[in-house]
C-alpha cells in the first residue's frame, strides 16, 4: 500500500507515545475483516449469533459504563476559547495534550496498534475527504470497516502527503474518569482516549465528518450537517432529495429508510446521519452522504416501524448491546410485541421483565447501508443529489407544531437556530430533558454557534433557488399522553405536502412563526387521524409560543455580540406576531 509519508511519520510518533507491540496498516480488505472477527470471537469481545437465520452477525457487550456519547468529556481544543463559543467544553490544545497524553502513555503496551486510512464520502467525488486514524480496538477497526472506506482508496483520495484529518483512539482503562474525545481544529487532528462506543471512538462520524469538518466547511463555504438525505418519489416516478436535522434517536434512521403508507409515494435512502452539502456551480445546494454504513438505533425497530431496517440487520451486521434470545438471536425492546422467554439481557444476566429494559436503551446495529432495501441507486453519485427543501426535526411532547414552513432561508436559518429538544439514551445523562439544540448541532458544532449561524445565512444569497425549510415535530402528545401522529412511514404524508410546496401546488395557511398546512392540504386519507387530532398536530399557541421565545431569547443572550445581526431580529419579528402588534 502506498502510504503518506506524513502520516508514517506521525504515526511512528503516536506509537511512540503509546507502545504498541505491533503496527498494522488496515487495508479494508475482506481478509481483515474476517480475521478481526475471528480474533473477537476468540477472545470474546463478539459473540457469533444463529448462523441460519442472522448469518455473519455477532453481538457485542461493551463495558457497562461505556454506552453512549460522553458529551460532558467532550471538547473542542481551538487555541482561543471564543473560537468553540459558549456551547462547546473548550480546554486550551497544550492542557488537553498533557492530560489526555497522560493517559495515552503506553496505553498499547502489548496490543496491536491498528492504523486506518479512511475515506469520508463516495469515491471520486470531488467533496469527499480522508482521515487517517489508530486504534488499539479491533471492534472499532470492523466498524470503521462497515461505516467508512477502508484502505488503499482513501490514500488515492489525498491531494497533497499531508491532505488527512489525523485521529488518535485507545480504550485506555475505559474509565469514565480517564476519557476526553478531544478536537484540534487548528491542527486538524482528534485524541479521544477511555471510551469504545460510537461517536466517542469511530472518529471518522462525529469527531471528524461533524465536528472538525464543520469548521472545515466555513471556511471553504460548504455545509457539515447531523443530517440524514432521501429521495421523495410521487406516482409519477418524480424523485425529490431532501436532507432532514435531528438530534440522536430522534427519527433520522426511521425518515431516511420510511416505507411509505401513502400509496403510489415511496422514500430512496441516501443517508441516515451526515450530510456534506455546497452550493454547485449553478447555485444549486447538492449533497453527498460521507457515511458507507448506518450506526443505528436497535430499540423500536421492528417491521412495523421500520421494515428495511429490519431486512437489511438479518446479515452482516454487528450488534452493540442488544439482548439475546436462548436461540442466539439478537432482541431489543420493540421488536417484538412481547419479549421471548429466556432472553439474556445487553450485559448477558438473565433477563426478567422487572428488570427494565432487556437491551440497553441506546443498543446499536453496524450494518452496509448496500444492505438497505431502501437504498438509492445513485447514493453514491460522486456529484451528490440535489436538495430542494431542508428538514429541521426536534422531539418535543408539546408546543411544537407536526410540521410547518419557513418564510425563506433567512426565516428557516432562524428556526433552526430556534430548536430545542428532550434528551435521549444517545447521550450519557438524563433522558427527556428539554434542552436547546440547534440544527441539531450541539453537540457536534466544532466552532462558535454564533458563527455556524452567520455561515448558513451567508449560503442563503448564494442559491439559485434556495431549498424551502421545514420544521417537523413527530413527538407532539395528547392531554393522555398519546402521540398525536402516527409516525414512521405515516410520515410520508408531511413529506407529500413538503413535495407540492417546493412545487408551488400545496396549500398553507400563515400563523406568526410559519406556514403551516391549510385545511385539507395534508392527506390524511386512510388514518385515523381525525380532522380535530390534526388541528391539534398542527395548533400553534401563541402564550406556549411566547414563553419558548423567551427561552430562547436568553440562550441567545449567551453568543453575546457575535450572535448575527437577523437571528435576532426574527426572533424579535416573531415576538411581535405572536402578541399580535
Ligand atoms: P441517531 O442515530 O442517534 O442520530 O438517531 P436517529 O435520529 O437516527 O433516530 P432513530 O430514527 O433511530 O429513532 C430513534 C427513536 O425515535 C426510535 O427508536 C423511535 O422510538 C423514535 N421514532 C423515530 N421515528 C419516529 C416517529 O415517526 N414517531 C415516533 N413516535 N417515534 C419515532
Ligand atoms: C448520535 O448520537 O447522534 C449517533 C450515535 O448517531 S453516535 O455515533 O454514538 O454518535
Ligand atoms: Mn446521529
Amino acid at each position: 500500500m502506498a502510504v503518506s509519508s506524513v502520516a508514517e511519520k506521525w504515526v511512528g510518533e503516536i506509537a511512540g507515545l503509546t507502545r504498541p507491540a505491533r503496527v498494522v496498516w488496515s487495508d479494508g480488505s475482506k481478509a481483515e475483516y474476517d480475521g478481526l472477527i475471528e480474533s473477537m470471537l476468540a477472545d470474546g469481545t463478539l459473540l457469533a449469533l444463529n448462523p441460519r437465520t442472522y448469518p455473519n452477525c455477532y453481538l457485542h457487550r461493551s463495558h457497562p459504563q461505556d454506552v453512549a456519547r460522553t458529551e460532558q468529556l467532550t471538547f473542542i481544543c481551538s487555541r482561543a476559547r471564543e473560537e468553540a463559543g459558549p456551547t462547546n467544553n473548550w480546554m486550551a490544545p497544550a492542557e488537553a495534550k498533557a492530560k489526555a497524553g497522560g493517559y495515552l502513555r503506553d496505553a498499547m503496551r502489548g496490543r496491536t496498534m491498528w492504523t486506518i486510512p479512511y475515506l469520508m464520502g463516495p469515491p471520486g467525488s470531488p467533496m469527499s475527504r480522508v482521515g487517517v486514524m489508530v486504534t488499539d480496538s479491533p471492534y472499532v477497526v470492523a466498524s470503521m470497516h462497515i461505516m467508512t472506506r477502508v484502505g488503499q482508496v482513501a490514500l488515492q483520495h489525498m491531494r497533497r502527503d499531508d491532505d488527512f484529518i489525523a485521529g488518535v483512539h485507545s480504550l485506555g482503562d475505559l474509565s469514565p474518569e480517564r476519557r476526553l474525545i478531544l478536537h484540534f481544529p487548528e491542527e486538524r487532528l482528534i485524541w479521544s482516549v477511555g471510551s469504545g462506543y460510537g461517536g466517542n471512538a469511530l472518529l471518522g462520524k462525529k469527531c471528524h465528518a461533524l465536528r472538525l469538518a464543520s469548521a472545515q466547511a466555513r471556511q471553504e463555504g460548504w455545509l457539515a450537517e447531523h443530517m440524514l438525505i432521501i429521495g421523495v418519489e410521487d406516482p409519477e416516478g418524480r424523485v425529490t432529495y431532501l436532507a432532514a436535522a435531528m438530534p440522536s434517536a430522534s427519527g433520522k434512521t426511521n425518515l431516511a429508510m420510511a416505507v411509505s403508507r401513502l400509496p403510489g409515494w415511496r422514500v430512496w435512502t441516501l443517508g441516515d446521519d451526515i450530510a456534506w452539502m455546497w452550493v454547485d456551480a449553478q447555485g444549486q445546494l447538492r449533497a453527498i452522504n460521507p457515511e458507507r454504513g448506518f450506526f443505528g438505533v436497535a430499540p423500536n425497530t421492528s417491521p412495523k416501524t421500520n421494515p428495511s431496517a429490519t431486512a437489511m440487520v438479518r446479515s452482516n451486521t454487528i450488534f452493540t448491546n442488544v439482548a439475546l434470545t436462548p436461540e442466539r438471536e439478537p432482541w431489543w425492546e420493540g421488536l417484538t410485541p412481547q419479549p421471548p422467554a429466556g432472553l439474556a439481557d445487553w450485559q448477558g444476566r438473565p433477563w426478567k421483565p422487572a428488570d427494565g429494559p432487556a437491551a440497553h436503551p441506546n443498543s446499536r446495529f453496524t450494518a452496509l447501508a448496500e444492505q438497505c432495501p431502501s437504498i438509492a441507486p445513485n447514493w453514491e453519485d460522486p456529484q451528490g443529489v440535489p436538495i430542494s427543501g431542508l428538514i429541521f426535526g426536534s422531539r418535543r411532547t408539546n408546543v411544537i407544531p407536526l410540521v410547518f414552513e419557513a418564510f425563506d432561508w433567512a426565516h428557516g436559518v432562524f428556526l433552526g437556530s430556534a430548536m430545542s429538544t428532550e434528551t435521549t439514551a444517545a447521550i450519557t445523562g438524563k433522558v427527556g430533558v428539554v434542552r436547546r439544540d440547534p440544527m441539531a448541532m450541539i453537540p457536534f458544532c466544532g466552532y462558535n454557534m454564533a458563527d455556524y449561524f452567520g455561515h448558513w445565512l451567508a449560503v442563503g444569497p448564494r442559491l439559485a433557488t434556495p431549498p424551502r425549510i421545514f420544521r417537523v415535530n413527530w413527538f407532539r402528545r395528547d392531554a393522555d399522553g398519546k402521540f398525536l401522529w402516527p409516525g414512521y412511514g405515516e410520515n410520508v404524508r408531511v413529506l407529500k405536502w413538503m413535495v407540492e410546496r417546493i412545487r408551488g401546488t400545496g396549500r398553507a395557511e400563515e400563523t406568526p412563526i410559519g406556514c403551516v398546512p391549510a385545511p385539507g392540504a395534508l392527506d390524511v386519507s386512510g388514518t385515523d387521524v381525525g380532522p380535530d387530532r390534526l388541528r391539534e398536530a398542527l395548533r400553534c399557541d401563541a402564550g406556549e409560543w411566547l414563553q419558548a421565545l423567551d427561552e430562547l431569547g436568553q440562550f441567545f443572550t449567551g453568543f453575546g455580540a457575535r450572535l448575527p445581526k437577523p437571528i435576532a431580529e426574527h426572533l424579535a419579528t416573531a415576538q411581535r406576531r405572536l402578541r399580535g402588534q
